[in-house]
């Protein structure tokens, strides 16, 4: 799906969610994904357990999910500064504030699929004005877990969640039946193409059913200024949240 860029941000409003082919160039994905080898997955032994998630603790091929690349790369917070953030001001209308770049992989064979949910739940804002980015750095599609969402579920509010066992997404939706699931509209990507959904926008992805391609991505969180946290919350679940995993051994 492509729409001219003067139609982004009233399809934006209207569906809760866009695509943009070719956002990145190949070559441009190609020296990211090239920083990625290079700078970032050495050094993941120096980052904070909490923030570099694997399926599998001892097995390095089965890293899932990368937190806060912005912080502990000066390389990645430029780029998220740059074509990203100017995105996220024309889409939602204001000045933004760049909050996490996540690398996301689900690595071929393994089991775990992103659970239903709307980011605005983790994010805890008032009011919840915020988008999350998502750049494929793979061929992405219905076998390796393309995102699926959930046309126009940014109009109706925040939904209840409860806790799931998907490490990187504790929580997901406690309805979502066959109904919903036939209204999804699921969206393969190319690498550079960049998929763009509402904090409130209800999305999941299946597992990596191929045998041997990889599903990488970037997710780009951005926080309209409007928007208020609720710091003393959000402090007291990701310490509850890091506690259990430490219990469990998942970090
Ligand atoms: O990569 C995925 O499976 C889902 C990403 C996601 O849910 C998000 O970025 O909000």
């Amino acid at each position: 799906m492509i729409f001219p860029s003067s139609k982004l941000p009233e399809v934006f409003d209207e569906r809760g969610f866009v695509a943009i082919e070719s956002f990145m160039k190949r070559g441009d994905v190609a020296a990211l994904v090239k920083k990625l080898n290079e700078e970032v997955f050495p050094s993941l032994h120096g980052l904070p357990a909490e923030h570099v998630f694997y399926e599998e603790r001892e097995s390095a091929a089965s890293l899932k999910q990368i937190q806060h690349l912005e912080t502990h790369f000066e390389w990645f917070a430029d780029w998220m500064n740059g074509r990203p953030r100017e995105l996220a001001e024309m889409l939602l209308e204001e000045w933004v504030v760049a909050k996490n770049l996540q690398y996301f992989n689900k690595a071929p064979g393994m089991n775990q699929a992103t659970p239903p949910h709307q980011d605005a739940y983790y994010f805890m804002l008032e009011p919840p004005v915020a988008l999350t980015m998502w750049l494929a750095l793979d061929e992405v599609d219905e076998t390796n877990g393309c995102v699926r969402y959930l046309p126009g579920s940014h109009l109706h509010g925040l939904r209840s969640h409860g806790s799931t066992q998907t490490l990187g997404f504790s929580q997901g939706l406690l309805e979502y039946g066959e109904a919903e699931r036939s209204l999804e509209i699921s969206s393969p990507a190319q690498p550079g193409d960049l998929l763009v959904h509402h904090a409130l926008t209800v999305h999941r992805a299946d597992r990596n059913a191929h045998p041997t391609r990889q599903r990488r991505a970037l997710g780009c969180i951005f926080y309209g200024q409007s928007a208020r946290e609720d710091h003393a919350r959000k402090a007291a679940y990701q310490r509850r949240l890091e506690s259990q995993w430490r219990e469990k051994k998942l970090i």
